[in-house]
């Protein structure tokens, strides 16, 4: 027995990451019903194998339906998430909407799974920004070490982030640069964004900061502790997928750089890759397509008595978004709607059958410098049972095709596809699986 599962803005970036991930992580789905607006009803859409014919939100009856992820814009889902919340469906949801009602829990399942019974307060759940997601995955282990007092974070944000039409700008933007015939305005974004990066996200907010940056700083503190102070300069940045960040920690007791690696590496979403050496570290374009955090650049701060920096890097349609209202609805099966085959989610942790693949990549491909002086061999053993616990067989396949990605080496595996990028320029469209 399955759950129903409804997925509404289901054409969108976010919508169609959210039908891929439910199929990847073998989210055990009875029936599924893609919703889209009134002009996108009758588009088709994947889900895995399966073609869905979307239907209209706006008649759509929820009555009967478990779980409803949602990822629309504020207006429709103030319409639409009360109505589905009413009929008894619970609603996860992606909008800003929710996020900082005190009766609606605000999840990032790695970090603060245990506040999911306060969904029946509203039968409504809120999903994070995507730049407070990765954050928290990274700060919560090293809060839980040595209390984090203050956080300093400048934000490096792809244009997914704006949905399709940032995208379309800045494809259309960089070809106009390159062959002038016609003028190309900036629409979505307030300034040029090709060969450019821009300071503002969102809007302007009384004190200056931006609207982004305020939503950093409230959903942290909602998620981890009201006692963290957080201070954000949000940047766009002219890169399609993957959010980045450059993090400045202070905390209440000292962590050296070495433990905090440690921790880091046994944290659960997150995986480090931290050599000193030239490409010893993790860039927006290698983390497309992949459900971990990852963590670069972990070092002390030597101008404060108990800092560290660190570089955050994950993919924003992912992380930021589908996979973690899919870690959500996880977390609900698991532990309030207990629908579902007996052993999942036991068989689906956050550390993911992408996030196995990449660390074996990592290991055999960039012979990651193992921690406390172990062989990368001994390390990969050390590491090996842990993840065959968690996740069952490495997924081979997948470790090749990241290790030969020329597809002629390995006919017999199907591409794992992402129709929901619009526009690719040719280095993107090298790394999209
Ligand atoms: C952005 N944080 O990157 C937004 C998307 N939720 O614009």
């Amino acid at each position: 027995m399955g759950y129903r599962v409804v997925v509404a803005g289901a054409t969108g970036n976010v919508g169609r990451e959210i039908l891929n991930i439910l199929n990847e992580r073998q989210f055990p789905v009875g029936d599924i019903a893609a919703l889209a607006s009134r002009t996108s009803t009758g588009t088709q859409v994947s889900f895995g194998d399966k073609t869905l014919t979307t239907r209209d939100l706006d008649t759509f009856d929820f009555a009967g339906w478990d779980i409803a992820l949602f990822a629309i814009g504020s207006d429709a889902t103030r319409a639409y998430a009360p109505r589905a919340a009413a009929a008894g469906c619970i609603v996860i949801d992606n909008s800003s909407v929710y996020r900082y009602d005190p009766d609606v829990p605000l999840i990032v399942p790695e970090v603060n799974a245990d506040v999911i019974t306060g969904y029946a307060k509203k039968n409504i759940i809120a999903n994070p920004n995507c730049s407070t997601a990765q954050m928290v995955v990274a700060l919560k282990p090293l809060h839980d070490r040595a209390r984090i007092k203050r956080v300093v974070v400048s934000t490096y944000q792809s244009v997914s982030g704006a949905g399709k039409d940032g995208m379309d700008e800045l494809w259309e933007q960089t070809k106009a640069i390159y062959n002038p015939i016609q003028e190309f305005k900036p629409k979505k974004f307030p300034k040029q964004i090709a060969f450019n990066v821009i300071p503002h996200i969102d809007n302007f907010m009384a004190d200056g900061s931006t609207r982004e940056e305020w939503k950093m700083a409230a959903e942290t503190k909602k998620i981890i502790t009201p006692s963290i102070r957080v201070t954000a300069t949000c940047v766009r940045v002219p890169v399609y997928v993957g959010h980045s960040e450059a993090v400045n920690i202070e905390f209440e007791q000292f962590l050296d750089e070495d433990e905090a690696r440690e921790i880091l590496h046994q944290a659960p979403g997150i995986i480090v890759i931290d050599r000193r050496e030239d490409g010893g570290y993790i860039t927006p374009n290698e983390c497309v397509g992949d459900h971990a955090t990852f963590i670069s650049r972990i070092r002390q701060d030597s101008t404060i008595d108990n800092g560290l920096n660190l570089w955050c890097v994950s993919d924003n349609l992912r992380k930021g978004a589908a996979l973690n209202a899919v870690q959500i609805a996880e977390t609900l099966g698991a532990r309030i709607l207990k629908k579902g085959c007996a052993a999942w989610p036991v068989c689906k942790p956050e550390r993911n059958s992408s996030a196995v693949s990449e660390s074996v990549v990592t290991i055999l491909k960039n012979r990651i410098q193992s921690p406390k002086g172990q062989s990368p061999l001994a390390w990969l053993i050390a590491r090996w049972i842990p993840l065959k616990t968690l996740c069952g067989p490495v997924p081979w396949p997948s470790v090749l095709k990241r290790l030969c990605p020329q597809t002629a080496c390995l006919p017999s595996l199907k591409p794992l596809t992402r129709p929901s990028i619009p526009m690719r320029a040719p280095a993107m469209t090298k790394r999209l699986r």
